[in-house]
């Protein structure tokens, strides 16, 4: 039983002290930027210690704090797994249970730096134009009220206790997968600010910073099957550890308040003045492949990526869509050869120690598809370059917002705009009927997309071709 093994635990009175407040404490960040920070604090030093914050369950500061926020990360690489203690967090909020905890922690003056993954819809701003959705009841409710719900919420309000503390402010730093990132949550903070009041968003928009970066690493969700594997192994009970594979990157725009950061480039990552190269093929080749696999492959039947890739014609379609869809149309970051970092993909997509579910990626997909397979439509559309295996991806979301799949089962849909997609979805009497329907979403496609008969049509052929034939016989055909 492995309930009867000894818990993991740390010492809380060695730890470095806080500088860092992280919002959204997921096992992404946790295998990723917490790793880095550590590692970073080993190499140089500095008290660039963690509070995690989750903004809705209680769930991760219940499982930690009996291991004294210490947690293991198990890489698992085709040859085998390598598994270390992370002891970086020093405590973790909950802040729907206790916002102002929250806010005192953020305005405190050690903390140098707010850094976030709290997923696309965290933002409460619209995919397709990035402008902060101003009807978002969270937003509503902030622009009132001094204890906010939201994280741009937080954001505001701690930078407004910061400012009449004569405090400067922390580098908000945006670890999501968005397009300039860095310049997304500045904008959708400034917004929220000035709608606060004016003075305060000049403030920030003077002193404060927030530096775009692009992360990678394939992190999937933990399974209770792998506290068990680990418990087996390990001899010790870690009711929290976080499963990764090998890879990992980090682009970070080296632009830090009074340039206070941890030594984050002794740790691996690349700091740079753009980022922009790095996010646009990261998101593309990697994120872009990922919503499209997920698609297809879960209307299938496949598990995982895994999965998926190893049937060959997925493979061929993840091949084709970079090949001829996908890089064609990008620049690539300096000393960087497409064609290699696509085969390094690849490799990654077929680790089979790495169980990534499709249905884990395929959630979110109205926040996602825009940044990552939207915008390449349309510069492909724009270049007069044919997009038929991304747009077979879009055809696939829409028959996964529908709820039902291809063997006649309830999709279980993950998205803040499923009921609504699902309405959407059942209103059309036919295909056409249906694709028109969820086109005519602005929020997801923006008008010039949405109206271009190229497209439509290509859409509409797809959705119909999936419906008749099945994801994996559209796969096939397109790439004979
Ligand atoms: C995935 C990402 O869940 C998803 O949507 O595409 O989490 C992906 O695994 C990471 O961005 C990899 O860095």
């Amino acid at each position: 039983m492995v309930s009867d093994l000894p818990r993991l635990s740390a010492p809380i009175d060695c730890k470095p002290t806080a500088g860092i407040i992280h919002l959204g404490l997921g096992a992404f960040y946790r295998a990723h930027g917490a790793i880095y920070i550590a590692e970073a604090m080993a190499h140089s030093g500095g008290g660039w210690g963690i509070i995690g914050v989750s903004l809705m369950r209680p769930d991760q500061r219940d499982l930690l704090k009996p291991q004294g926020f210490a947690y293991t990360a198990v890489e698992l690489a085709p040859t085998g797994e390598v598994s270390q203690v992370i002891n970086v967090l020093n405590d973790v909020l909950v802040a729907q249970e206790n916002p102002t905890e929250v806010l005192k922690a953020m305005a405190s003056p050690a903390i140098k730096i707010v850094s976030l993954t709290i997923t696309e819809k965290g933002y409460c701003h619209e995919p397709s134009s990035g402008a902060l959705n101003r009807t978002h009841a969270d937003i509503i409710h902030d622009v009132d009220h001094s204890l906010p719900k939201s994280a741009v919420g937080f954001l505001v309000r701690a930078l407004q206790m910061r400012r009449a503390a004569g405090v400067p402010p922390f580098t908000v730093l945006c670890c999501d997968n968005l397009p300039q990132n860095g310049r997304l949550v500045r904008s959708v903070v400034l917004e929220l600010a000035g709608m606060i009041n004016p003075e305060l968003a000049d403030w920030i928009s003077q002193n404060g910073a927030f530096p775009s970066t692009m992360v990678d690493r394939i992190v999937p969700a933990t399974s209770p099957e792998d506290i068990v594997t680990l418990a087996n192994k390990s001899g010790y009970l870690d009711c929290s550890p976080v499963i990764h594979e090998p890879f990992r990157q980090w682009v970070i725009e080296d632009d830090f308040v009074n340039e206070e950061r941890p030594d984050f480039a002794a740790a691996g990552a690349q700091m740079v003045d753009d980022v922009m190269a790095f996010e646009h093929m990261k998101l593309r080749c990697l994120n872009g492949t990922h919503s499209s696999l997920a698609y297809m492959g879960y209307l299938a039947g496949y598990e995982s990526i895994f999965d998926t890739v190893s049937n060959p014609d997925f493979g061929r379609y993840c091949q084709r869509l970079w090949s001829a869809e996908i890089i064609p149309g990008l620049k690539p970051p300096e000393g960087v050869n497409l064609q290699d970092y696509a085969q390094a993909l690849f490799e990654r997509y077929s680790n089979p120690a790495i169980r990534h579910l499709t249905w884990q990626i395929a959630m979110d997909g109205s926040q996602k598809l825009p940044q990552r397979i939207l915008g390449i439509i349309e510069e492909n559309l724009a270049a007069k370059r044919a997009s038929p295996g991304l747009v077979l991806a879009v055809a696939a979301w829409m028959r996964y917002v529908g709820a039902v799949d291809e063997s006649g089962q309830a999709i279980d849909v993950q998205d803040p705009l499923a009921e609504l997609l699902k309405s959407l979805s059942d209103s059309g009497v036919d295909a056409a009927a249906k694709v028109d329907a969820i086109l005519s979403l602005r929020e997801v496609f923006p008008e010039s997309l949405a109206t271009n008969p190229l497209f439509q049509n290509a859409l509409l052929k797809a959705f119909s071709r999936l419906i008749e034939h099945g994801a994996q016989a559209c796969a096939k055909e397109l790439y004979q």
